[in-house]
């Protein structure tokens, strides 16, 4: 089964098969981790993600990486935290899961992910943790191809809570 690993790191720094991007449901940037992203892969990953007509909350789409090291980006929207009795978890499961569909459609071995939702979202980070923890090694141990998932940490907070959860 391939291996979890946990990174202070910003994203796109990471030359990784691909980075998942915390987005939101036009797919046409924001801030947080999605203006780094858009920042970083230059203008053509605006232009190629207007062909997308967005996507819905726990779903995934996929673009190239353009000027970023990593090779694609899988554009994911996570759910907004609304006290937890609106599917949010099952919404959060979802992007991990569509991630890992495209990532094995697209035959890519190493994926990071960052926290999504844990920003302005506002899902609170324990919760949103034990989540992406679960769903990625369901998805390692149902998907032989994929041999590494970073979890991409910005912030201590974030960081403790993941090396929590994979203790
Ligand atoms: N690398 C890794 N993690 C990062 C980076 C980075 N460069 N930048 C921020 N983070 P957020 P959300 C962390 O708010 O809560 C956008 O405007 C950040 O510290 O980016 O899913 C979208 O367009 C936090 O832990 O995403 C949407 O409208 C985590 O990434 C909305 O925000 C997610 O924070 C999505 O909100």
């Amino acid at each position: 089964m391939g291996s979890i690993e946990v990174a202070q790191a910003d994203i796109t720094t990471l030359a990784v098969d691909a980075i998942v991007n915390a987005a939101n449901t036009s797919l046409l940037g924001g801030g947080g981790v999605d203006g780094a992203i858009h920042r970083a892969a230059g203008p053509e990953l605006l232009a190629e993600c207007r062909l997308l007509g967005g996507c819905k909350t726990g779903q995934a789409k996929i673009t190239p990486g353009f000027r970023l090291p990593a090779r694609y980006v899988i554009h994911t929207v996570g759910p907004v935290w609304n006290g937890g009795g609106r599917g949010e978890a099952e919404l959060l499961a979802g992007c991990y899961r569509e991630s890992f569909v495209l990532a094995c459609e697209y035959d890519l071995r190493t994926l990071a992910f960052p926290a999504i939702s844990c920003g302005v979202y506002g899902y609170p980070i324990d919760e949103a943790v034990a989540i992406a923890v679960r769903a990625v090694r369901a998805g390692l141990s149902e998907n032989e191809s994929i041999e590494k998932v970073i979890f991409a940490c910005f912030g201590d907070e974030v960081y403790s809570a993941y090396q929590r959860a994979l203790a």
